[in-house]
């Protein structure tokens, strides 16, 4: 199922002659309209002229967070305010947030990228579909809305939270797919566990989770607990919000809706492009937008694009769950550990929920890693003994996996804070303990 074949399932060869027409005439718009982009080039010694095929998109500078902030608020866009029809922000965890504008054609183009995501899932006119990412600044909410509307679904706009309210609605309308982030999944699952509502019950299908890392074994548990199929779909503010790629049914890779957004691997290092199949930072070229088109954006997003064709027929390329991000690496005692080991680590013993958070913080003049997660609330009845020996497993299988020892705490069931949105994983002590 398509929501448009002919452009999603593309003989590779025209996709890319229709790739390079739109790359050459982004980089002359944004070379005229865009000073940032004029003077970047210029310096670079590089002309929209001299991109005569994609290969020539390495002569083009990369574009970074560091960019975006020194062009706050509207500096990088493309055309006056006058144009602009809605604008987006994400929060931007240090400095000022990152702002997004989008013309009507963009806000157009959304809704169909999005609408290509939802029918990766195999939504149609007759599904019910509830959209609890967060509605307003954050791109989750109203960039779901606009793609289920476009296909025909029946959208109930809850937003995140009210949880209790949330499980009703779906038993009450009898919701088919669910969209919000991976975490916030797993919350409704456990509010429905506890109003004693059976998930086997409700009528939901599928899921479109993402807006943050999520693991094989998260999916797994979502899957389980809310029996529904999990589709991992990606975006980002800078380049539209969700809808710059998404699994499909065979749940192997995120095609990439490259026509739209050109995709580049980098080594983050050097910056040199590398080959398909080789992991680096995830880099995107923008080819069709128009308020806010970037070129050679570095997400700090870590992945692979995976090479053959898939057997659902998009010609997409496809890309690795993304996992980490190169601004998450924890240096810990001199070792390099990013989050995402320890999570796989918890993810895999049996007794553990996979609720947890790590904690960095310096004790004296050392690092000091602590682990907290949790057990379910029959495991948690057990004699201290049987939960030392839990403690125990964890931080042995912590210490194979990274090569360090870390400080494993069982906690209560519950205490570690839900999210409605984007959970953290770690909280780092050490940047407020330094002197
Ligand atoms: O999170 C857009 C979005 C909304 C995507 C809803 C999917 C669903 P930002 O707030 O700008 O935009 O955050 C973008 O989130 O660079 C990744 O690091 C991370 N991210 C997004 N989707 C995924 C995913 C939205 N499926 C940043 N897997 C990105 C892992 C993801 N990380």
């Amino acid at each position: 199922m398509y929501w448009n074949q002919q452009e999603e399932c593309m003989p590779v060869e025209l996709l890319r002659q229709r790739q390079l027409a739109r790359l050459q005439k982004t980089v002359a718009r944004v070379y005229e309209r865009v000073p940032f982009y004029r003077q970047r080039m210029d310096a670079a010694g590089v002309k929209p002229a001299d991109i005569r095929s994609l290969d020539d998109l390495r002569l083009l500078p990369f574009t970074t967070k560091n960019d975006m902030r020194e062009g706050y608020p509207f500096g990088l866009f493309a055309v006056s305010l006058d144009e602009v029809v809605r604008i987006h922000s994400s929060s931007g965890t240090t400095g000022k947030p990152v702002v997004a504008g989008y013309t009507r054609a963009d806000v157009v183009l959304w809704a169909n990228v999005m609408a290509r995501t939802f029918v990766c899932g195999e939504v149609t006119s007759r599904d019910i579909l509830q959209v609890a990412y967060g509605y307003g600044l954050f791109t989750g909410g109203l960039g779901a809305h606009y793609g289920a509307e476009l296909i025909g679904a029946t959208v109930i706009p809850m937003s995140g939270g009210n949880n209790k309210r949330q499980i009703m609605l779906m038993q009450d309308f009898g919701t088919t797919a669910l969209a919000c982030t991976p975490s916030y999944a797993l919350a409704l699952a456990e509010e429905a566990a506890a109003m004693g509502v059976d998930t086997r019950q409700l009528k939901l299908r599928v899921g479109f989770f993402g807006a943050e890392p999520w693991p094989e074994d998260m999916r797994k548990a979502i899957e389980q607990r809310l029996n529904l199929k999990a589709i991992d779909i990606y975006g980002l503010t800078e380049i539209i919000g969700p809808g710059v790629g998404s699994e499909c049914m065979e749940q192997n890779g995120l095609h990439l809706f490259e026509d739209h957004f050109f995709p580049e691997i980098i080594n983050p290092d050097t910056g040199e492009v590398l080959p398909d199949g080789e992991r680096g930072e995830l880099v995107f070229t923008c080819l069709t937008k128009e308020a806010f088109p970037l070129l050679r954006f570095r997400t700090r997003d870590i992945t692979r694009l995976i090479p053959g064709a898939c057997p659902c027929g998009r010609t997409f390329r496809r890309m690795e769950k993304v996992s980490d991000r190169t601004d998450d690496m924890l240096i810990i005692r001199g070792v390099n550990v990013f989050p995402s080991q320890i999570e796989t680590v918890l993810l895999a013993i049996e007794e553990a929920e996979p609720h947890f958070q790590i904690i960095v913080k310096r004790e004296g003049p050392l690092d000091e890693l602590e682990v907290l997660f949790e057990v379910d609330e029959q495991h948690f009845s057990d004699e201290v003994k049987r939960l030392q020996a839990i403690e125990q497993k964890v931080a042995r299988e912590i210490e194979t996996a990274i090569g360090l020892r870390a400080t494993v705490r069982l906690v209560e069931p519950k205490t570690i804070e839900r999210s409605m949105g984007k959970r953290k994983r770690v909280i780092d002590l050490r940047k407020e303990q330094k002197p």
